[in-house]
């Protein structure tokens, strides 16, 4: 577990992976942050696979106690069979801001909530996301919440536009049919996509036969980032959108110049993105 406690300057958490532990303890956790005065930033990381072996007892990927945080293109999925109850995000009281985009919330079996928020008062702000699992639960919760344009199991009738509540599709959940957690397994939740999808464990692009609903289901407005050439123009929910490995939307034959978006047609979006930028700069001054 990280712990981050009373921290004077923003922390910031990068492409780390926090897997495959497992312990006996009443309650576990990825990364507890406890801020009193700063917050806490955290991009492509990875909280996986990592169980409690204790009956009723919770591993909670993510821990938020106080202040803010701003989290992108990360990843919350930890096994649970048995367990009667976890959480795989837990929001604090004296939560002040808490931004959550483009992230993959995976509570899988018993019956684990994805998102649990406690005595907030502060707001809560999902956008191109997925959560799967038991769903939502809010307590005592004076939250200010909205949600966009993400994928949530049981839906969402809250503040926020464009969300949805289907199969992900993810490549691999880890799960059985009875949704059993399959150990041995290795979760990849990857969107599938007939046009291309990575293979995180292979370490190549393959096709499936199926698409997933997320794919180019993001915020219309949002940058597509670094998805790859044949992307559909649109940023894709979950950890892996805005990304160079997200699931690409067409098979295109070769790149065009001038295909801003990536969608393999040189059209009118293209030059409207170019044209907004016109003579915009970001060369840094020496
Ligand atoms: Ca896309
Ligand atoms: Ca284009």
């Amino acid at each position: 577990m990280v712990v981050l406690s009373e921290s004077s300057s923003v922390v910031t958490m990068k492409d780390c992976r926090i897997a495959e532990n497992s312990a006996h303890a009443s309650s576990l956790y990825g990364v507890w942050a406890d801020f009193d005065s700063a917050g806490l930033y955290m991009e492509g990381c990875e909280i996986v696979s990592n169980i409690n072996m204790k009956d009723y007892a919770t591993f909670k990927s993510l821990r938020l106690t106080g202040d803010k945080a701003e989290i992108e293109n990360c990843l919350f999925a930890n096994g649970c069979e048995s367990y009667y109850y976890e959480a795989v995000i837990i929001l604090d009281d004296e939560v002040s801001s808490v931004d959550f985009s483009n992230c993959t919330f995976f509570g899988s079996g018993g019956e684990t909530i994805a998102l649990y928020t406690w005595g907030n008062a502060g707001n809560l702000n999902i956008r191109n996301s997925i959560i799967r699992g038991y769903g939502v639960l809010m307590q005592n919760n004076n939250l200010d919440v909205s949600v966009d344009y993400s994928n949530v199991q049981g839906g969402w009738e809250g503040a926020g536009v464009g969300n949805i509540d289907v199969d992900p599709l993810f490549a691999e959940d880890g799960l059985g049919e009875g949704g059993e957690v399959l150990y041995g397994v290795v979760p990849d939740f990857h969107l599938m996509s007939s046009a291309g999808r990575y293979d995180a464990l292979a370490g190549m692009w393959v096709r499936d036969d199926v698409d997933s609903p997320c794919i180019d289901a993001g915020d219309p407005l949002a940058w597509i980032g670094d998805e790859p050439l044949g992307c559909g123009g649109r940023i894709n929910m979950g950890a892996y959108g805005g990304t160079a490995e997200a699931s690409l939307t067409d098979k295109c034959s070769e790149a065009i110049i001038g295909d801003v978006n990536r969608d393999c047609v040189v059209d009118i979006v293209d030059f409207a993105a170019m044209a907004g930028n016109w003579l915009v700069s970001t060369v840094e001054s020496l």
